[in-house]
């Protein structure tokens, strides 16, 4: 062990291996609080080939190692075990900004690029990152890549995979793989870039990636919007599609519970409308300098609501800064349940057309199961995706702790019964594992275990994240 140590200080630096419990702590706690682990050590290498030469020690001595970006994912994947065996590698020195082409359409990063600032390179060259994450401040390029995260642009521009063209990546046994191509045609064999994304730090260290960039959309027309029902939400999304096509860029639902938490907790937040609602809806257009008339389309597609009944009243930004306060409402929510209490957090995907009855059938169930919990539902509706996640009864956080097994199994049966999916973008991470495997056919997850095995034969790399211990 202390062998190792040496060679981890020889090969980043003796200020970059981190073995004290104060500096270590804040890397082996995810964001929820709930998977707290120990770590050998933390490593923070400055450049790929420092991260292939921690990785080539850790495979020599058959060392586990956990890669951690932000450390804001919500899944536990990117915190140790409690073992205190494995070496966590954060990436967060890797910061550099390689390459812009504004005309290709390409950004090449570093993996530890935080993705705020990955948007603010496009913008520099008047392009658009479109990602976009309440995490956005903390999280990083990398560890996106390997949640395939999605966000509140997902309908208009997909999930991360769908915005990375290249990835340059250290193997399980320290070889690195460059793979930085930005090219849009490359048709020479299996898809390797698109193998590591989603794969949650199981396959390898992602160190950089080309990333795709977009015209900028520097015209916005956004609205919070009262609607009577998960039906007339997805009713909205239709006549939304409809008015405004391509423009449309976000379609975000929440119900009164979570704008209630938001309200009680967040400095400074409004409700912008007069009387409640049990759901509500942040739709946003966005355009390019030369789309002029999204304010209009915007109106003429709320009136259509409200004559249909599918909307009952809207608050539209007039400005950046009511348009701030409308988004804040949203992408405050998470914070807040936080802030309220024990937290139980569901990120399910569903069909569209099934979303409906699927959020009418669940509320009276988990009552039977905890009578007083409180659903807090929001997410993408536009992309089928919910995050269905309770709230302990007021004042009665253990009991949803004791109850959490008992909520989950029925929730996940709900959604295998409806066809969905038990993980629609945070990944599986720890906490889910087990749960997807069982899900799956034998024959997927002997696919899934097999591509570990031949690029991970010893399994170090995030050992039990994803797939479970075979
Ligand atoms: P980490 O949390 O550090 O790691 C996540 C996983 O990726 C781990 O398995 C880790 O081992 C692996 N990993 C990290 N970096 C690398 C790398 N370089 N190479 C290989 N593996 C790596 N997610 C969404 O999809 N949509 C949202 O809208 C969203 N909103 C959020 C809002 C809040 C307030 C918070 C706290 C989280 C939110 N998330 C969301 C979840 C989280 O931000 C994403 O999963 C994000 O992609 C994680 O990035 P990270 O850098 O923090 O990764
Ligand atoms: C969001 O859409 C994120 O706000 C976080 O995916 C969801 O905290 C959550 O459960
Ligand atoms: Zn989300």
């Amino acid at each position: 062990m202390t062998d190792l140590l040496e060679r981890l200080r020889s090969a980043v630096g003796d200020d970059h291996v981190l073995t004290e419990p104060t500096d270590v702590a804040a890397y082996v706690v995810d964001w929820t609080g709930t998977h707290r682990g120990r770590a050998l050590a933390v490593v923070r290498p400055g450049s790929t080939t420092e991260v292939a030469e921690v990785v080539r020690a850790c495979a020599e001595t058959r060392t586990p190692l956990v890669p951690q970006g932000g450390n804001t994912g919500l899944v536990g994947g990117g915190v140790p075990d409690g073992s205190g065996t494995a070496v966590v590698l954060s990436l967060g020195r890797m910061r550099t900004v390689r390459d812009v082409d504004p005309v290709a359409g390409t950004l090449t990063v570093d993996a530890g690029v935080v993705l705020a600032d990955v948007q603010a390179a496009a913008a520099a060259v008047d392009r658009l990152f479109p990602m976009s994450l309440g995490s956005e401040g903390s999280c990083t390029i990398g560890g996106n890549l390997a949640t395939n995260a999605g966000g509140t642009a997902v309908l208009r521009y997909g999930m991360t995979r769908e915005l990375v063209l290249g990835l340059e990546v250290v193997l399980p046994d320290g070889r690195v793989w460059d793979g930085l191509r930005g090219l849009r045609k490359d048709n020479t064999g299996y898809d390797l870039t698109q193998l590591f994304v989603g794969s949650e730090g199981t396959l390898g260290v992602i160190t950089g990636a080309v990333l795709r960039i977009f015209p900028a959309t520097p015209r916005h027309a956004t609205a919070w919007v009262a609607v009577p029902s998960v039906a007339a939400a997805v009713s909205l999304l239709g006549i939304a599609q409809e008015h405004a096509g391509v423009h449309l860029s976000t379609f975000e639902i929440a119900n009164r519970q979570a704008l209630d938490l938001v309200l009680a907790h967040l400095p400074g937040a409004v409700d912008p409308l007069e009387a409640p609602s049990e759901w509500y809806v942040l739709v946003e257009l966005a355009g390019s300098a030369a789309d002029g008339g999204l304010d209009a389309t915007l109106e003429a597609l709320l009136a259509d609501a409200v004559e249909a009944g599918r909307a009952m009243d809207a608050a539209i930004a007039t400005g950046p800064g009511r348009r701030s306060a409308l988004w804040s409402l949203r992408e405050g929510i998470s914070e807040v349940q936080k802030v309220e209490g024990a937290t139980l957090k569901h990120d399910v995907t569903l069909p569209i057309a099934d979303l409906a009855a699927w959020t009418d059938a669940m509320g009276p169930v988990l009552q039977e199961v905890l009578p007083g919990v409180r659903p807090v539902t929001y997410g993408h509706v536009g992309d089928g995706n919910l995050h269905y996640n309770l709230n302990a009864p007021i004042g009665r956080d253990d009991d949803l702790r004791a109850a959490a097994g008992d909520l989950t199994a029925a929730i996940h049966e709900a959604v295998a019964a409806a066809h969905g999916s038990i993980s629609a973008e945070h990944g599986l991470g720890r906490t889910k594992a087990a749960a997807a495997a069982a899900y799956k056919s034998d024959v997927e997850v002997d696919l899934m275990r097999a591509l570990k095995r031949a690029l991970d034969p010893d399994g170090l790399m995030n050992p039990s994240v994803l797939l479970t211990a075979p």
